[in-house]
């Protein structure tokens, strides 16, 4: 395990403060998926390498993961992998094939197929080369911005491992959450331990601040996610907190990011993350109003926003923070960048939270 003083100091950290609560000169902004296709110098690599190869090797996830950092001034880096290397470190094959996205070609079908899934005990001996990445991309940032390590949440590598691959209706997983409900508690929490030992490996290699993606929580709607969503998303709040703790590490801050999940705010506000993540169709000041003053948001443009003009973005970012407020904010995209996006719109979005959150503007 790395020592905090092997890493080289921070020359900034505003998303950290942010995250914490804490005032910042202006308000830190990254993307989601700022590390992928619509980057020329992605595809490049990409070309020579399959997808969980690049991810599997500790100089290539680096080169990625630096690659948007080196063109826009942007206040975190976010590890280049993907969420399903949990199923994989579970057993399952997964394929990133292209034009169709990760595919499992044996998705679990029935609830006799957990007994075919590996021990959540054993993931981080799997998940070593995500660690190594961490560790050298924390190095080889020198400071520039805090380095993010994340996961999936429960339900939604749940969906993956019982879906095969993308739904637009996630059917089967729901149906096993209706036909099966002991067996999905089951899987959820096979999921969360694995999740756990993961994201506290990943903050001993180098991480500073987590985020956990719920991307499919609008499938769920408030009952169900009451019951198979949030008492998982608040295990590994609680667990990674206290596993950090008694490693003698310093807390991190924890992002959760619901999407299509405006109608759990209330209770993921009562959960110990520090930033709620929203996406665009969520209103910023309800957000605010209902997860109270003491989280920090994150979000919320609508990523297609980036298709318009520079004039436009600039003038939506505009409206952006003055909805936000500068405190307890982090600017970022209400979900990931897609691959035909302009890079330089990625800039004018970036450059425009920094030019309007400026202190006195
Ligand atoms: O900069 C970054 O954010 C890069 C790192 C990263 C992250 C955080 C990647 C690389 N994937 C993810 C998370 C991830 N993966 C999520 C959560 C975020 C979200 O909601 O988008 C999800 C749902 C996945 C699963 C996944 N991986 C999908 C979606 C499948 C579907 O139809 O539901 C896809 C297309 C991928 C592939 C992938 N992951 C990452 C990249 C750059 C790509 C493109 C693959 C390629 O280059 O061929």
């Amino acid at each position: 395990m790395p020592q905090e003083n092997e890493f080289p100091a921070m020359k900034n950290d505003r998303l950290l403060k942010a995250a914490w609560g804490q005032e910042v000169d202006v308000v830190p902004v990254w993307a989601m998926r700022q590390a992928g296709r619509y980057l020329p110098e992605f595809r490049e690599e990409r070309a020579k390498c399959d997808f969980f190869t690049m991810c599997q090797t500790p100089v290539l996830s680096c080169k990625v993961t630096l690659q948007p950092l080196d063109r826009f001034p942007l206040d975190a880096a976010i590890i280049f992998s993907d969420i399903l290397v949990i199923p994989q470190a579970l057993g399952m094959v997964v394929e990133m094939r292209t034009g169709e996205g990760p595919v499992f070609p044996a998705p679990l079908r029935e609830p006799e197929d957990l007994a075919k899934l590996g021990s959540p005990a054993d993931v981080c001996s799997k998940l070593q080369y995500v660690f190594d990445a961490l560790t050298l991309t924390r190095k080889e940032l020198k400071g520039r911005a805090p380095l993010i390590g994340f996961s999936g949440a429960p339900w939604t590598i749940m969906a993956y491992m019982i879906e095969g691959k993308g739904s637009k209706t996630m059917s089967l997983a729901k149906g096993w959450l209706y036909k099966h409900p002991e067996a999905s508690h089951k899987l959820l929490k096979i999921i969360t331990d694995a999740t756990v030992n993961y994201l506290v490996g990943q903050v001993k290699a180098g991480a500073q601040c987590l985020q956990v993606f719920e991307s499919h929580a609008e499938h769920l709607g408030p009952e169900l996610f009451r019951k198979f969503a949030l008492p998982y998303l608040e295990q590994i709040c609680n667990e990674v907190k206290e596993r950090v703790a008694k490693a003698g590490l310093k807390d991190i801050p924890m992002i959760v990011f619901p999407k299509g999940g405006h109608f759990a705010l209330k209770e993921l506000a009562a959960l110990k993350y520090e930033v709620i993540g929203i996406d665009w169709t969520v209103d910023p000041a309800l957000a605010r109003e209902i997860v109270g003053p003491n989280k920090t948001l994150q979000g919320n443009l609508d990523p297609c926003a980036l298709y318009a003009d520079k004039k436009f973005i600039d003038n939506a970012v505009k409206e952006m923070i003055e909805k936000f407020g500068r405190n307890r904010y982090i600017a970022n995209l209400g979900h990931g960048m897609y691959p035909d996006m302009d890079p330089e719109h990625l800039a004018a979005f970036v450059n425009a939270v920094h030019k309007y959150s400026k202190k006195g503007n």
